[in-house]
């Protein structure tokens, strides 16, 4: 599925991130960027230890916040690593949840990319309900994309066929056909 948002393109596809090839691809990451289960692990194995190496010296990273590292062996030039919230049923979830979308693009656009990649952060071990999480998503990213339009091309790479109806569902409602 696909919207125009401006001179830009927004994307929807099912698959999986590790294999985009594309300027970054946004982490699911934890804090302290140790890496662990889901997106994050499947991004550090594919990608090698050149991630990790730079996830140390950075140190950390807010919930809400991004930071950028080398793709490492990865067909991705840079891994954007966002930490999602741990879902509590407080408005403030979608607060920090639209912070990691809106700050994943800030990066991309401060780095000079024009081409971004991102998982459905906060759905798996964060606890985040998807069509709640496809909702904010997709609203942080249209607003942000608006706001940097040298960020040509976002694309979700949404894992299974249960979180891409849920973020078609959403993009259908915010950008009707
Ligand atoms: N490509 C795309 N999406 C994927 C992939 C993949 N290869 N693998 C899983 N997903 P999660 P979170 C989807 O748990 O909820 C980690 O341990 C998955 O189906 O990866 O933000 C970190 O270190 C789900 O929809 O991230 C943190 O501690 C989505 O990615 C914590 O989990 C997010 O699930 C972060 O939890």
């Amino acid at each position: 599925m696909t919207r125009a948002v401006g001179e830009a393109v927004l994307e929807l596809v099912e698959g999986n991130i590790v294999d985009e090839v594309t300027d970054a691809i946004v982490n699911a990451a934890n804090r302290g960027l140790r890496g662990g289960g889901g997106v994050d692990g499947a991004i550090h194995s594919a990608g090698g230890p050149a991630i990790m190496a730079e996830c140390r010296r950075i140190g950390g990273c807010e919930t809400g916040d991004a930071v950028i590292t080398t793709g490492g062996a990865l067909k991705a030039r840079h891994v954007i690593h966002t930490v999602g919230p741990v879902y509590s049923g407080s408005p403030r979830d979608a607060e920090l949840l639209a912070s990691c979308y809106r700050r994943s693009i800030e990066v991309a656009d401060a780095n000079g990319l024009a081409s971004v990649a991102f998982p459905s952060i906060s759905t798996g071990a964060y606890g985040y309900p998807l069509d709640e999480a496809a909702e904010v998503a997709l609203r942080a990213t249209v607003d942000a994309m608006r706001a940097h339009p040298s960020v040509r091309k976002v694309r979700f790479v949404l894992y299974g066929a249960t979180a891409y109806q849920a973020y078609a569902s959403a993009l259908e409602r915010l950008l009707p056909r």
